[in-house]
């Protein structure tokens, strides 16, 4: 295994222009600034003024630089210093004026008059509406407990100071988005690594992606690079049900029966050992249980995978064999969006397994370990709640339950039920539960167990449409936000922050203000007894003799790229942190909690009609962004994407009203015939058909997808498992 730590990001930069030029098959390849993107930092010509931002159309906060005229953000660029997005905006981070100008945005705090859901509202002012949170969640502590108030919160920079409000206030009861995304993925990595790993796309020669679509559902820097890797003659093979524009682009395409894909990886890991493909050397030194994991999979051939994935087991061979001849630099995408089935967390120890026997782990072209590299801010002393209960309403639905928060089903489950105890008050911060959680009909369920709800939106979500109060946020380019630090694959982690790029519309506040205002009104004060400038200059003042110059690339260059090392951060260190203190093939933990320690495939559920499947589109975020009009011109609605032979033999041909029904719900839309489209499988865009009339362009457009999704999780992990639901189709 090659693995030559001696570069760190510095070195790396210093040596980039020579190797840019170089840049070759065979070469790794390191990652500059986007200086080669010398488009003009400032100004440009027709602008009154330009400010750096980093764009909020989704997590990946890419660099921008906002164009001002008469007072008013008129163009997004991007960011020619920000690595991380290898100096590039995407259609919908251009379009990022859309949120901020749009027609339907919440204007004020808004009291709820009439039943929940009638849209029927009363403007309050900031002072009124924050007493009656604090009073109500106070109330409600003191009936139920602290924990008897639930928070859900979306991806944002400032998760944090929810977070911070979350645990001043004292409820275990704390859930995030990435519980519907990807936290199959993060438990299978740290109970095979110990590590939520990161691929290095850039210097790979052999890429296989599993169930991701990196040329739509873009995730940066990974889709840019998976594009170089590819240009330079490296290997991309996506295994997906659909013919994706990833899978399009790609060297190979395996187009997969859903839901099979751990006979795949367990057929594949077969051919690699009865083959010998792998460096024992490394293997039998860094991992554990190879000998059962051998027996495990002894009877998993290719044959036997192709009866169950529909792939032919000559192809599986030859990917197995690619895949070992690139290794260390050759990899399985651990996969981001990972919520698909009941057995997810088994299907990502199956991948995270081929990749130990790749032995990529910690090296370029592999896997790379997260950076050491870290921002302190300003420190929290927790408080502590006597009654409180000592468990998580989601924990003992799930055997692997995360310390750190809860995951989104379980916990509904746990609200609707009252079990193992009632929860009656519910904080949701930029997130959709509404749109974006499984099975819809159950999230109202969890909202009529409530007593009181608040949302804080910069929209009427569907979400904020059944709370009992609104409100308003400002938008990223209105904000205030603490520094972050964000990952950057192969160029290594980078620092940004926001600042107001516009003053605020209307009488919207920065969520910041909003957690401080409710903590002061709950005696909770000390927690928030600071500014977001001063959060953000302890969070520079924690990088000690660097500090002035983060501050300096900030402000000059709207991102701080960090000196830090980047692989091998393993090496020399004794152990792991996993049961064994080495690389778990077998798994230790997984016996423990009476979980199979090596993954055992279950041939998935069939149910009758089609298995309906969920993903993106490059041109719209989940639930959020298809209100904004710059968008909605290019993807006004959502369609069924269906095999053109299974609409034949219903048939439905393109364009024709079709009605979708599961179980759960129905919903009307368009066909669309897709000849890249599984038989068994249909598809639909996320977001559609909202329920809030306050969201025009999205109101009544095309169908909801999670009011047609069944109520089904990981067993694992809890992640939601949104791909488990079966539906008739009929033409209208
Ligand atoms: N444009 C855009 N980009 C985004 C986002 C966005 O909303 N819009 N969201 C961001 C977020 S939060 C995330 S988590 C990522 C998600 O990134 P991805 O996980 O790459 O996104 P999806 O589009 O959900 O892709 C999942 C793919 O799995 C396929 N699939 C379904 N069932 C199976 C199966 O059984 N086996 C296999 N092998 N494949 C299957 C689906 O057809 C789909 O193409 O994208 C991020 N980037
Ligand atoms: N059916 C289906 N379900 C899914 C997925 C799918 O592909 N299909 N994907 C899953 C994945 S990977 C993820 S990550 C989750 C994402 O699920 P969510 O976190 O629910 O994502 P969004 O729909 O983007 O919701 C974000 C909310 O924040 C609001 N918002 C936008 N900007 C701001 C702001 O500046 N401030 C405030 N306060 N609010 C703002 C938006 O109006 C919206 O209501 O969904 C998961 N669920
Ligand atoms: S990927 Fe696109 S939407 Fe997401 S942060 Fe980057 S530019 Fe914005
Ligand atoms: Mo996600």
């Amino acid at each position: 295994m090659t693995t030559d730590n001696s570069m760190n990001r510095r070195t790396f930069i210093k040596t980039s222009a020579a190797a840019i030029g170089a840049a070759c098959a065979g070469t790794i390849v390191p990652i500059a600034p986007a200086a080669v993107h010398a488009a003009s930092v400032k100004g440009g010509a027709g602008y009154d003024a330009s400010a750096f931002t980093a764009c909020d159309m989704c997590f990946n906060r890419c660099g921008a630089i906002a164009r001002l005229r008469g007072g008013r953000v008129v163009k997004l660029d991007p960011n020619p210093y920000f690595v991380k997005s290898r100096g590039m905006l995407c259609g919908r981070g251009a379009a990022g004026m859309g949120q901020l100008y749009d027609k339907d945005r919440l204007r004020e705090p808004l009291l709820r008059v009439g039943k929940r859901g009638e849209g029927r509202w009363k403007p309050v002012s900031w002072e009124y509406a924050l007493n009656l949170a604090a009073e109500r969640y106070l109330e409600i502590a003191k009936k139920y407990t602290r924990c008897g108030v639930v928070f859900y919160f979306g991806s944002d920079m400032q998760t944090s100071f929810a977070r911070r409000f979350a645990e001043a206030f004292g409820s275990h009861n704390v859930a995030t988005q990435e519980s519907v995304c990807l936290f199959s993925t993060h438990r299978a990595y740290l109970d095979t690594f110990g590590e939520v790993v990161m691929p290095d796309l850039r210097n790979a020669r052999y890429v296989l992606m599993p169930g991701s679509n990196r040329f739509e559902a873009l995730v940066t820097p990974d889709s840019s690079d998976l594009m170089e890797m590819l240009q330079e003659g490296g290997k991309l093979c996506v295994v997906d049900p659909r013919c994706t524009k990833t899978a399009a682009l790609a060297t190979d395409w395996l187009q997969i029966r859903a839901g099979t894909d751990l006979a795949l990886a367990l057929a594949l890991i077969h051919v690699i050992i009865t083959e010998k493909l792998y460096d024992a050397a490394w293997v039998e030194e860094h991992t554990f249980g190879l000998d059962r994991l051998a027996a495990h999979v002894a009877g998993c051939t290719p044959d036997w995978a192709a009866g169950e994935t529909g792939l032919p087991s000559e192809r599986i061979v030859r990917v197995a064999r690619e895949m070992a001849q690139a290794a260390p630099r050759a990899l399985v995408y651990p996969g981001r969006r990972t919520s698909d089935y009941v057995d997810s967390t088994q299907i990502r120890r199956g991948w995270a397994i081929l990749n130990a026997l790749l032995g990529n782990f910690d090296c370029r072209g592999g896997l790379m370990v997260p950076s050491p590299f870290r921002l302190r801010g300003i420190p929290q002393k927790m408080p502590w709640y006597d009654d409180n209960p000592s468990e998580r309403l989601d924990e003992s639905r799930i055997p692997l339950p995360f310390k750190e928060e809860a995951s989104f089903v379980p916990l509904r489950e746990g609200v609707i039920s009252g079990k193992p105890y009632p929860a009656a008050g519910w904080l949701v911060f930029k997130t959709n539960p509404m749109q974006t959680a499984p099975d819809q009909a159950k999230t109202l369920a969890m909202i009529d167990r409530m007593e009181f709800i608040a949302t804080i939106d910069i929209l009427m979500s569907d979400t904020a449409h059944m709370s009992d109060l609104v409100l308003p946020a400002h938008t990223y380019l209105e904000r205030d936000d603490p520094c972050q630090v964000l990952p950057g694959g192969p160029a290594g982690p980078c620092v940004v922050w926001r600042k107001p790029v516009v003053p605020p519309l209307y009488d919207t506040r920065n969520p910041f203000d909003i957690f401080k205002g409710l903590a002061e009104r709950m005696g909770l004060g000390e927690h928030f007894n600071f500014s977001v400038d001063g959060f953000r200059a302890a969070q520079l003042k924690s990088l000690g003799a660097d500090t002035e110059r983060a501050g300096r690339e900030l402000a000059e260059k709207g991102v701080y790229i960090p000196d830090t090392p980047l692989y091998g951060l393993y090496e020399g260190k004794a152990s792991y942190k996993t049961s064994s203190k080495k690389i778990d093939l077998w798994s230790g933990l997984y016996e423990k909690r009476k979980q199979d320690p090596l993954p055992v495939y279950v041939r998935p559920k069939q149910g009758e009609g089609f298995r309906l499947i969920v993903g993106r589109n490059a041109l719209i975020t989940h639930a959020s962004s298809q209100n904004n009009a710059i968008l909605a011109a290019y993807v006004p609605t959502n369609t069924l994407d269906i095999n053109p032979g299974a609409a034949a033999a219903l048939g439905i041909q393109d364009g024709d009203l079709v009605e979708v029904s599961s179980s759960v719900g129905k919903g009307r839309l368009r066909a669309r015939l897709d000849p890249g489209m599984e038989k068994g499988c249909v598809y639909m865009h996320t977001g559609f058909g909202a329920l809030s009339p306050h969201v025009s362009l999205q109101h009544n457009n095309g169908a909801c997808i999670v009011a047609l999704m069944e109520d089904a999780m990981d067993a694992v992990s809890g992640n939601a498992a949104h791909h488990e639901t079966f539906v008739r189709v009929r033409k209208v």
